[in-house]
């Protein structure tokens, strides 16, 4: 590993494998398939090929207070897709979404199956096909929608900047730690305003903007990520608090939380969902399986 101060960048970038840190197995510079792999089919109407990320839980929390408000056509297979091992590059999954990341969602209840990619587009197409959680009403849905993209613009700064170079950079440099953590906490402090002024972030109204932002922001808040609660200071947060205990307490979130995951207490890993009744049968306490 070069030491970035001393890092000249040749005339051309080429691809050292050697220097991916904790994703060089899965990082490559180029798209498309590398095996032949279809992709399972289950016997709902909706197929969610995920993985139990804060990006995989927005679709799953979404899917879990739909069918909480009664609409069954909202019942879903959570299949679940292992990035580490290189599933989103089987040829089945880059058929659903060109771009080898989860969620990726296939709606099979019409004449045509219809593929959805890119979780803030799944959210929106299942709040329209639903009529739930997205105000038709002009100014509100321009404010619902307003919050769903910021979340999609601005989580991948605590992502793919704070979070990989706070705990996934092989070596520290305070050079992007600092950058990212001044954005990760800007980022806080934007959402915690607008708390203090509404209930939720689009309003009055419980959205599919808080069902983006939670995993991320509430699970910055409460110490989830990046093991960085203290180094955010993240309790000074009061009103992102406030709004992700809330969101919390509610049953469908914690569903939501548990399908397709693969990380933290057994109780909470739902692997796969293929019925409603597996978060009381199948989660890895009682199947007796192992955290991945
Ligand atoms: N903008 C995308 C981001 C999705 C994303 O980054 N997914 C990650 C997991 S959280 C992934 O599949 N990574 C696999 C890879 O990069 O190869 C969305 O919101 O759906």
């Amino acid at each position: 590993m070069t030491d970035s101060a001393e890092y000249v960048p040749p005339k051309v970038w080429t691809w050292d494998k050697a220097s991916g840190g904790r994703f060089a197995s899965i990082n490559r510079p180029v798209a498309g398939a590398t095996h032949d792999k279809p992709l399972p089919v289950g016997r709902h109407p909706l197929q969610l090929y995920s993985l139990g990320t804060p990006n995989g839980q927005k679709v799953t929390i979404l899917l879990e207070e739909l069918l909480a408000l009664g609409h069954a056509g909202a019942e879903y297979d959570a299949w679940l897709i292992r990035i580490g091992d290189g599933d989103q590059f089987g040829s089945g999954f880059v058929a659903a979404n060109p771009n080898s990341k989860i969620p990726a969602l296939v709606d099979r209840s019409g004449a045509t199956p219809v593929r959805v990619f890119e979780s803030g587009a799944i959210l929106t197409y299942l709040a329209e096909k639903f009529g739930a959680f997205l105000p038709t009403e002009p100014a509100a849905r321009a404010e619902a929608l307003s919050w769903l993209f910021w979340q999609m613009g601005s989580a991948p700064f605590v992502g793919g900047g704070f979070g990989h170079f706070y705990a996934y950079a092989p070596t520290k440099f305070e050079y992007p730690i600092n950058r990212y953590a001044m954005e990760a906490k800007r980022q806080l402090d934007v959402l915690d305003r607008r708390l203090a002024e509404t209930e939720f972030v689009a309003g009055d109204a419980y959205t599919i903007a808080d069902m983006a932002i939670f995993p991320w922001y509430g699970g910055l808040a409460k110490g989830w990520l990046y093991e960085a609660a203290e180094f955010l200071a993240v309790h000074e947060y009061r009103n992102v608090q406030r709004w992700a205990d809330q969101l919390l307490a509610r049953p469908a979130v914690q569903r939501g939380r548990k399908v397709n995951r693969l990380t933290g207490d057994p109780a909470d890993q739902l692997h796969e969902r293929h019925d409603a009744g597996d978060f009381d049968t199948k989660t890895q306490d009682k199947v007796g399986g192992t955290a991945g």
